[in-house]
């Protein structure tokens, strides 16, 4: 979270602009993939068709042939549901005023569909590698101790990601005995808070050594301790070791919904907190990151001492990630973390003793600061959900100007 709030309303309309471009883009970069073709195909003809009969069609309103976009939709949207029952050129017939049709564009939309439909039975979603021989990730935690009001938000955190057992290793630092005993009844490694600073905030890069050092697993990662998660994260990450070469340096990181009060039964299973995700949620802002997750390999020694739940060390990590040339992947889209807003609101960083401990410490270390970089605009990589329901990802070719590395970087 970054410390000036007025960059904040400037980045936002960037960042709406740019992800057009990113969108389009996506487009092209989807029609490359062979997996995607029917699919890309699906799209280009849907929006043609729509442009073909909702603009070209549209001066001849006065005539005998009318046809909105939105009778194109309501007519393609009808098809869909129908299953093929009605054939298109009655759907279409049906839902506009029109007299005659081009049998070919019909003729080309069903051969795509077609594929498509045909692609998704052929490829179905299990190519993930569930059957991993190692644990996938090893996800930690930690917040600080004696916040009493928070601590049936923290309990449904501690109980709600022991669902990914033992699919992923959890580990809690803590040093409060009833939070200790609460995890590791649920069968979490718990270790003590040995560096820290800021009034006891815990360096992130301790804790990364510290679970790499006890756990094997693909992945390893920090997440705030008021996040749930739905169990699209693991087909996120399988997606990833399968796309990504495992010796790559791989950094994934992404966007939280905001979701006021979850309610128990809301936490209660993985599809239903990607529901509330969905339904009751707001993204949160580009410039605040809840999760990041690493390889093996990620070069945690070139990190310094940033401690978590204070301000600027998620931007500084995401932008040091990517002007190292790590693979940083923004999983927002597919990876539904949500944030369990209370009272206290979605800005308690700056409420903590020292909020400024992690900007004195790079302007100490006369470190970039270029906190911009790591914006959640900026990762060169995006998942996405194909229309079979698969997860991909499509490189972000046009970044905002901010996304930049400055020229001389630590090395
Ligand atoms: C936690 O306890 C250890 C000793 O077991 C101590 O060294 C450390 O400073 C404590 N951490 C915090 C955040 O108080
Ligand atoms: C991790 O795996 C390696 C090789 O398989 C093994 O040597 C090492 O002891 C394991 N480490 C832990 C913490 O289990
Ligand atoms: C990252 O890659 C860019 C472009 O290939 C290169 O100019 C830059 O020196 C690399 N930076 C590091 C730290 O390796
Ligand atoms: C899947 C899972 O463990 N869900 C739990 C999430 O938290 C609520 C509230 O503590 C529990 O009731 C659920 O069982």
């Amino acid at each position: 979270m970054l410390l000036t709030t007025y960059v904040q309303s400037t980045m936002v309309r960037d960042h709406q602009s740019y992800d057009k471009v990113s969108v389009k883009k996506g487009m092209t970069d989807l029609c490359g993939s062979l997996v995607s073709q029917a699919t890309c195909g699906i799209f280009t003809l849907v929006i043609l068709n729509v442009i073909f009969y909702g603009i070209y069609w549209r001066p001849m309103r006065n005539k005998d042939q009318t046809c909105s976009m939105n009778d194109v939709l309501v007519a393609a949207t009808k098809y869909l549901q129908e299953n093929g029952e009605i054939s298109l050129e009655n759907t279409i017939k049906e839902a506009c005023t029109v007299s005659s049709l081009d049998t070919n564009k019909i003729r080309d939309l069903k051969y795509v569909l077609e594929n498509s439909i045909y692609e998704c039975n052929a490829k179905p979603l299990n190519y993930f590698p569930r059957h991993l021989d190692e644990t996938i990730l090893t996800l930690f935690t930690s917040w600080p101790s004696g916040e009493r009001d928070k601590e049936g938000l923290h309990q449904n955190t501690i109980i709600n990601w022991s669902a990914f057992q033992p699919r992923i290793n959890l580990v809690l630092f803590t040093n409060d005995s009833r939070d200790e005993q609460f995890a590791k009844e649920r069968g979490w490694t718990v270790y003590t808070i040995v560096h820290h600073f800021a009034g006891g905030a815990p360096v992130l890069r301790t804790m990364f050594e510290t679970v790499m050092k006890n756990f094997n697993s693909t992945f390893y990662g920090y997440a705030n301790g008021d996040i749930l998660f739905a169990d699209n994260m693991i087909d996120t990450l399988s997606s990833i070791y399968t796309k990504f070469s495992a010796k790559e340096d791989i950094f994934i990181t992404g966007r939280r919904y905001n979701v006021d009060h979850v309610s128990p039964k809301e936490a209660a299973s993985l599809p239903n907190v990607h529901t509330v995700a969905k339904t009751r949620g707001a993204l949160f802002e580009i410039h605040s990151e809840d999760y990041f997750i690493a390889s093996k390999s990620f070069p945690w020694d070139t990190v310094p001492d940033l401690v978590v739940g204070r301000p600027a060390y998620d931007n500084w990590i995401v932008a040091h990630a990517r002007c190292i040339n790590a693979t940083v992947i923004d999983t927002t889209d597919t990876l539904t973390a949500v944030h369990q807003t209370t009272e206290k609101g979605n800005k308690e960083s700056l409420k903590r003793a020292t909020p400024a401990f992690n900007d004195n410490l790079i302007l100490k270390l006369k470190l970039p600061r270029n906190y911009e970089s790591g914006f959640i605009t900026c990762p060169e990589w995006k998942s996405y959900e194909t229309l079979c329901g698969a997860i991909d990802f499509y490189r972000r070719e046009h970044l905002p100007d901010y996304c930049q590395c400055p020229k001389s970087k630590l090395s």
